[in-house]
C-alpha cells in the first residue's frame, strides 16, 4: 500500500470526497489540512498554483476529480464495469458543474446573494430531477452498491442544505441517499471527529 497524503485548506470543499473514500475503505493517509498563512509560501511551489494535492509516495496528483476517480478505482468504489465507471464519473461531474457555477470567492455579499438565488432558482431544479430520475427507487445512483457518486452527492449536498435547510424539502429521495451515506458506520465515524467548518 503507497503513502497517501492529501493536502487541502481546513475546509471539506473539494478534498472532502476524497476524505469519505478514505474513511469508507479504512486506507491509511494523512490529512494535512493547511492555514491560509502557509498557503502563501506553499503556492509558489505547486505545479498548478492549487488545491486539493494527493501525494502517492514521491508522486503528486492534481484535480479533485481525478484525485477521487484514482481512488475509487484503488478501493473498488468506481462502478462494477467501465459503463458503470462512465456513469459513476457522469454524476460527479454533472455535480461539480453545478457547484462550480457559485460565486464562492464573490467579496461583495449583496452580488453573492443574488447570484446564488439565481442559480438556486434556475439550475438547482433542473439538477434535482435529473439526480432523482437517476436514482429511481434504487438505493445508490449507480449499480447494487455504494460508489464514490454517492459519496459525491452526500458531500456536496451538507453545502447546499447549509446554504437552506429546506433545499431537499422535494426530493425525499435524494435526501435519503445523503441520509445513507451519513449512516454509513466509517462514514459516520469520520462525520463525528471531522473539523466543523462553515465549508
Ligand atoms: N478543478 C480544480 C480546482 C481547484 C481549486 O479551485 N482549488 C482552490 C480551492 S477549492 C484553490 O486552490 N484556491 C486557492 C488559490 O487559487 O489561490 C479541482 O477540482 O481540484
Amino acid at each position: 500500500m503507497p503513502n497517501y497524503k492529501l493536502t487541502y485548506f481546513k475546509l471539506r470543499g473539494r478534498a472532502e470526497t476524497a476524505r469519505y473514500i478514505f474513511a469508507y475503505s479504512g486506507i491509511e493517509y494523512e490529512d494535512n489540512t493547511i492555514e491560509r498563512s502557509v498557503w502563501a509560501h506553499l503556492k509558489p511551489t505547486l505545479t498548478f498554483k492549487q488545491l486539493p494535492i494527493l501525494k502517492v509516495d514521491e508522486m503528486e496528483l492534481n484535480q479533485s476529480t481525478a484525485i477521487g476517480r484514482y481512488l475509487a478505482r484503488e478501493t473498488g468504489l468506481a462502478g462494477k464495469d467501465k459503463f458503470e465507471q462512465a456513469q459513476v464519473d457522469a454524476i460527479v461531474d454533472t455535480i461539480n458543474d453545478f457547484m462550480n457555477l457559485f460565486p464562492w470567492t464573490e467579496r461583495d455579499e449583496t452580488v453573492k446573494q443574488k447570484v446564488t438565488a439565481d442559480i438556486l432558482a434556475n439550475n438547482f431544479p433542473v439538477l434535482l430531477d435529473g439526480l432523482c430520475k437517476l436514482l429511481s427507487d434504487r438505493t445508490w445512483f449507480i449499480g447494487d452498491s455504494v460508489t464514490w457518486a454517492d459519496f459525491h452527492w452526500a458531500v456536496c449536498s451538507i453545502t447546499l442544505t447549509n446554504l437552506n435547510v429546506d433545499i431537499l424539502h422535494n426530493h425525499p429521495k435524494l435526501l435519503a441517499l445523503k441520509e445513507r451515506v451519513e449512516a454509513l458506520p466509517k462514514i459516520a465515524a469520520w462525520i463525528e471527529q471531522r473539523p466543523k467548518t462553515p465549508l
